[in-house]
Formats: structure tokens, sequence, C-alpha cells
């Protein structure tokens, strides 16, 4: 499954946030802390530069929460960086996030902040915005592109947060981000395959989790393959259609359900190392595919050019037939 999910508001977005970057201080980056890796924008990372940047880790209450920690150690390596995973669970975690915006500006000499929040769809921008500013001034749902357009926020002590419209890219090249993009529900229903988010969702469990699988639904062992896995939850949960075969698709809806409302635990999807090596699979993947579109150009030039020439022979030798008849 390959996620291309780019709509034009998400492509005014990015011009808006271009234009509108010299004047920010500090990039909130909100990432789901299920998968901070794959929920981290590139084309943010690109936009930002090297602006000082708060990464925040929401929703932490669905992600297990040793792996949130080696996350935040993971972030505040690198430097103009730092980290705080939040949940609506405990809201002093959000509120501490505009000391954590002032500290990061300590030569502002009394004037403004201006915090730019960024991230995909759906990943709680907008009810970390609401938490700040102590009352409801963004729109909030659970689904993606909730939020259209940029609006300012003072939040008080000096402080303007931007909020912005979540924001995906042109192409997710790495099909298992891809995958965990849909599966914590970043990704617009019509631009994804629910049952083969569900198979993904079955293999990856089924690998890393398989207690959380039995426990939730009841089974005493877990299938060898994703459709087993899938057959089973369907069979457990009445999800039969003709001739008592399961319905996948709607077997497959629930196991996503579950997973998103945190029904099978606290689950985190992704590491440090996980993303290290995806990267590179992903870099080397793309590069492959890059070479391949050039020999592809290469091929149909040269056909064009030896087409050409063929064509030009074919003029001579009618023009010297002629010469030599007169
Ligand atoms: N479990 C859990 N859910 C949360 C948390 N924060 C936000 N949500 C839910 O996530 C959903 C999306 O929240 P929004 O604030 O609208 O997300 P957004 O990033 O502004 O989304 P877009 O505007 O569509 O890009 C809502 O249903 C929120 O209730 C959290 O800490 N934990
Ligand atoms: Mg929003």
């Amino acid at each position: 499954m390959s996620i291309q999910w780019f709509p034009g508001h998400m492509h005014k977005a990015r011009l808006e946030m271009q234009s509108a970057l010299p004047k920010v201080d500090v990039v909130i980056e909100i990432i789901d802390a299920r998968i901070p890796y794959s929920s981290a924008n590139p084309l943010l990372s690109d936009l930002r530069g090297d602006k000082a940047c708060l990464k925040v880790l929401a929703k932490s209450d669905l992600a297990d929460p040793r792996m949130t920690e080696e996350w935040l150690e993971f972030f505040e390596r690198s430097e103009s960086t730092r980290a705080r995973a939040v949940t609506t669970e405990d809201v002093p975690t959000i509120r501490r996030l505009k000391s954590a915006v002032i500290g990061m500006c300590p030569q502002r000499q009394g004037r403004l902040i201006n915090a730019m929040v960024m991230g995909i769809p759906n990943v709680g921008k907008s009810t970390i915005i609401n938490f700040l500013a102590g009352r409801k001034v963004a729109k909030t749902g659970n689904t993606p592109a909730v939020t259209q357009h940029q609006q300012k926020v003072d939040i008080g002590d000096g402080v303007i947060l931007w909020d912005t419209p979540g924001m995906l890219w042109p192409k997710v090249h790495n099909p298992n981000s891809g995958y965990r993009l849909a599966l914590i529900g970043s990704i617009k229903d019509t631009a994804m395959d629910y049952s083969d988010v569900g198979f993904f969702a079955a293999r990856h469990l089924s690998q890393h989790y398989p207690d959380r699988l039995a426990e939730r639904f009841d089974l005493d062992e877990i299938a060898e393959n994703e459709l087993g896995v899938i057959e089973d939850i369907g069979r457990r949960r009445g999800c039969l259609g003709r001739n008592n075969r399961v319905d996948l698709e709607r077997a497959s809806r629930i196991l996503i359900q579950e997973y998103r409302s945190g029904g099978l635990g606290r689950l985190t999807l992704e590491t440090p190392a996980t993303m290290q090596r995806e990267r590179l699979q992903t870099e080397k993947a793309v590069a492959e595919a890059a070479e391949a579109a050039r020999l592809k150009d290469e091929k149909r030039k040269k056909r064009f050019k030896a087409k050409q020439r063929a064509q030009r022979k074919s003029r001579e030798m009618d023009a010297s037939r002629r010469d030599r008849r007169r």
C-alpha cells in the first residue's frame, strides 16, 4: 500500500508555513508517541531547517512508557531540539510546554515569542493548543484534516501559538510508515485500504505483542499468519458473512479500532533502531527506483534517436534514387 494523500489545503499550508517561518522563534513539532519516526513529516524538518524545535510526543497515554523514554532521550541528543511527552490524561504535561518554549528563547528580552505548532493530521495539535490557551480556540475531532487554516492564539506570558493544518508529504515512500500512519488514524479513510492495514497490524502485533492480541480477543493461540489472525478475530467478534466465512474487512476494522482506542494496551510500533534501519532501506529503494526510471528514460531516448536516424537515412536514400533517375 503506497500512501499518496496530499490534498490542495496541505499544499497551501506548506506555502503559508514557509512564508511565516522567518517570523517564528520556535517550531513545536507534534508527533505521535506510538510512531515517533513515521509521524515526523520530512517536509517539516526541511522547512524548519535549524530553527529551535520542541518535539512533542503526543497521545503518550497510548504508547509504551519505556519506549517513550527511549525516544525522548534519542531526540534530546540532537542540538537545538528539546523533547517532551504529553497526554490529555495528564494535563500538566501539556501546560508545561509553555515554560519549555520560553526556556528555548533566552534572548527574547521582552519580545513576544512566536511558536508554530506543526504536525501530521489528527496527531492532537489543536487539542494541545486548546489546553495551553485554557479555552476552546481551535476545532478538534477524531478524523484527519479538521484544521484547514492557520490561526494565531495568545496563550499568555508573551507566547503566541500558531495552529496549522495537519500536513503529510506528497508520497510516503516507506510502506511500513504508510501502514502505521493509517493504523493510528492520520490518513483519510478513502486514501487507505482497511484490510491491508488490518493485515499489517495483525502481522506486527502477532510478532511483537501476541499476548495482548490473545487477551483482548480471547484467542487460545495466535495463528501462524496474518490472515489466520484476522479470521480468528472475525470469528470471535461475530464478523461472519455468506457461507459462514469471515468478513475480513469488518474484522480488520475491529482490530484497527481496538489499536486506535488503546483497547490492546499501550503499544509503540517503532524504536530509534527501527527508524535507522528503515531509513536506510527506504533511501536505497528510492535511489533504485530513480535509477530504474533514469535507465528507462535513456532507453526511450535511444529508441527515439535510432528511429530518427533510420528515417533520415531512408529520406537520403529516396533523394539519391531520385537524383540518379534524373
Ligand atoms: N488518547 C488521546 N487522544 C488524544 C490526545 N490528544 C488528542 N487526542 C484526540 O486526537 C484527536 C485529534 O485531535 P486534534 O487536536 O483535532 O488533532 P489535530 O492534530 O489538530 O488534527 P488536524 O487538525 O486534523 O490535523 C481528537 O479526537 C482528540 O480527542 C491524547 O493525549 N490522548
Ligand atoms: Mg487541528
